[in-house]
């Protein structure tokens, strides 16, 4: 039960953060995401919540980050951090909707239900981190958050600025007292810098254009966060950065997720011939790569598929050389390129996984393995190692018996482990991990790139008049309703060659998505447009009806 004096505290405070009546959201995928104007009571709340989640997992210290990522500026949201710097539990998700849209009289038994519920106890200290991106509303949301949770009596820490896999990072080095590092944004950089500077160590012939890197800031946190960074890595990184806030709007025809869709540079960075670049998000928990061909000049793209097959094959080669025998898997969504699928599975002998969409899946997965490397095609995605496999790492360092080869490739291993954060895709950390990785190779972002090549590809969507009437199986792979539609796109992919479609409501916006790849980018591109067209048909398509992409 709530206390007498918990009780007073939050009717009073909630008064302050009062719910537009009717107004109802839903924590999607990655938690609640809307126009920052209708989000003060759901931070408020969130708070709340928060101070519940810390008190159930026993006083561990809770995750809130105000972001809305690649969303347009004037969006907000806000997503929850469980104590090992993961996305929070699924069941959490639920609370977090039936407490975000009780109606202002029923806050108090929504908050009363899930204490029953979880059977927690009130008077437990409580803990939360609280941090937030750059946009304009985020530090009135983040107060609002802050407010919930001293209403209800728990200690916070306000980190401020922060990019979302620096807050769950600082969670998790709280929760383990240390173990995993300082839960500081001095101590973050400190651990990355200090593995990255290792690494690259081991590739001492690197040229000044080896070390050159431009990034696209997304105008978001990734911005000064990535700059801070590079002034503890001495010179072996030296980043030109490119839409870094201080003109551009958030998100606005740059960044990770606008790159990757629109399969096009992003505007403010000059992409000059053959040179690295890459596109973090606005809340750089995304990182996409992209160079311009020399021969004709033609756009290139490193998508999550690329960067995961780059890491596993590290790591598959590092494991070889150290003798260690643990299994590596590469985790992925329906919306991995068809040829990365093939080149894991057939050259690389990997281990493939399928998820739905969403990091949460990628992660949980990821887990049942030794070592499992994922990504979404979107950029979004990191490495886990299992407890055992640190350990036999660690362990192997210490081998007297080892000869230098085994040597070398364990302290590279080690590293790598230092330089990843484990708790959730890190644009900042992929992007140490990438650079670490083609200095060692001694490769360049061409022949990284020429390892597959990508089917092309195209993504649509469709606006529909209840986008829940379309349910799929097998990942997301197969679409069960409405019917007759998954017969409709398996007829049009029999016509194409080297093609797949699939489509999928939306978990973030109010529309269908369409994916196809083919031989050719014009089969793609018609594909995806016949695909829309049975969407628009059969599930009930909204407005004009879909045109096609030329
Ligand atoms: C969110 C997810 C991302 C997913 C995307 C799909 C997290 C942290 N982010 O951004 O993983 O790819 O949603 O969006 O889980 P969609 O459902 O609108 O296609
Ligand atoms: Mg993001």
């Amino acid at each position: 039960m709530l206390k007498m004096a918990q009780f007073e505290a939050v009717s009073q405070q909630s008064l302050l953060h009062p719910k537009p009546a009717g107004l109802a959201l839903q924590y999607g995928t990655a938690g609640f995401r809307t126009h920052a104007g209708h989000l003060d009571h759901v931070m408020f709340r969130m708070g709340l919540l928060a101070a519940l989640r810390s008190r159930k997992t026993r006083g561990a210290t809770i995750g809130v980050m105000v972001t809305a990522s690649h969303n347009p500026e004037e969006d907000n949201g806000v997503k929850l951090i469980d104590p090992m710097g993961e996305m929070v539990t699924p069941a959490w998700e639920g609370y977090a909707t039936q407490v975000a849209n009780a109606e202002q009289d029923g806050l108090l038994g929504a908050l009363g239900h899930v204490v029953d519920a979880e059977d927690i106890d009130m008077s437990l200290d409580a803990s939360v981190f609280v941090g937030r991106d750059t946009r304009s509303s985020s530090v009135i949301l983040s107060q609002a958050v802050l407010d919930g949770v001293s209403a209800l009596g728990a200690q916070s820490k306000d980190y401020g600025l922060v990019t979302t896999p620096q807050l769950h990072y600082m969670v998790r080095c709280h929760n383990t007292q240390g173990d995993y590092g300082e839960a500081t944004v001095e101590g973050y950089y400190s651990k990355l810098s200090q593995a990255f500077i290792q690494l690259t160590r081991n590739a001492p012939n690197r040229t000044d254009d080896q070390k050159r890197l431009s990034v696209d800031g997304a105008n978001g946190v990734g911005a000064p966060k990535v700059r801070e960074m590079e002034a503890h890595l001495h010179g072996e990184l030296q980043i030109s950065l490119f839409n870094d806030g201080a003109a551009g709007r958030l998100n606005h025809q740059c960044g990770a997720d606008h790159v990757k869709v629109q399969q096009r540079p992003p505007t403010g960075i000059q992409v000059r011939v053959g040179e690295r670049c890459c596109s973090f998000d606005g809340d750089a928990d995304r990182i996409v790569y992209y160079y311009s061909g020399a021969e004709e000049g033609r756009f290139h793209l490193l998508d999550g598929d690329k960067i995961a097959t780059l890491i596993s094959t590290f790591l598959k080669e590092l494991l070889t050389q150290a003798g260690l025998d643990l299994d590596i898997a590469v985790v992925q969504t329906a919306y991995a390129n068809g040829s990365s699928t093939r080149y894991l599975e057939d050259t690389m002998k990997v281990t493939v996984r399928c998820t739905k969409t969403g990091v949460k899946h990628l992660h949980h997965e990821a887990q049942h393995f030794d070592i499992g490397v994922y990504f979404e095609a979107n950029g979004h995605g990191t490495v886990l190692f299992s407890k055992e496999a640190e350990q036999k790492i660690r362990q192997l360092a210490l081998d007297p018996n080892s000869n230098d080869e085994r040597k070398r490739a364990t302290v590279l291993l080690q590293n790598t482990v230092h330089l990843i954060n484990q708790t959730v895709g890190d644009a900042i950390s992929d992007m140490l991990l990438i650079e670490a990785i083609l200095a060692l190779k001694g490769m360049t972002v061409q022949q990284w790139d020429a390892m597959y090549t990508d089917l092309p590809n195209r993504q649509l969507k469709v606006k529909v008049s209840d986008r829940r009437l379309i349910d799929t199986a097998d990942a997301e792979r197969r679409a069960v309703s409405p019917p007759g539609l998954q017969d409709a796109i398996d007829g049009l992919v029999r016509s194409y060659t080297q093609a797949r479609s699939f489509v999928r409501p939306s978990g973030t916006e109010d529309v269908v998505r369409v994916y196809a790849e083919a031989e050719t980018q014009e089969s793609a591109d018609d594909l995806a447009h016949e695909v829309s067209l049975a969407v628009y048909r059969l599930a009930g398509g909204v407005g004009d009806q879909p045109k096609p992409v030329h």
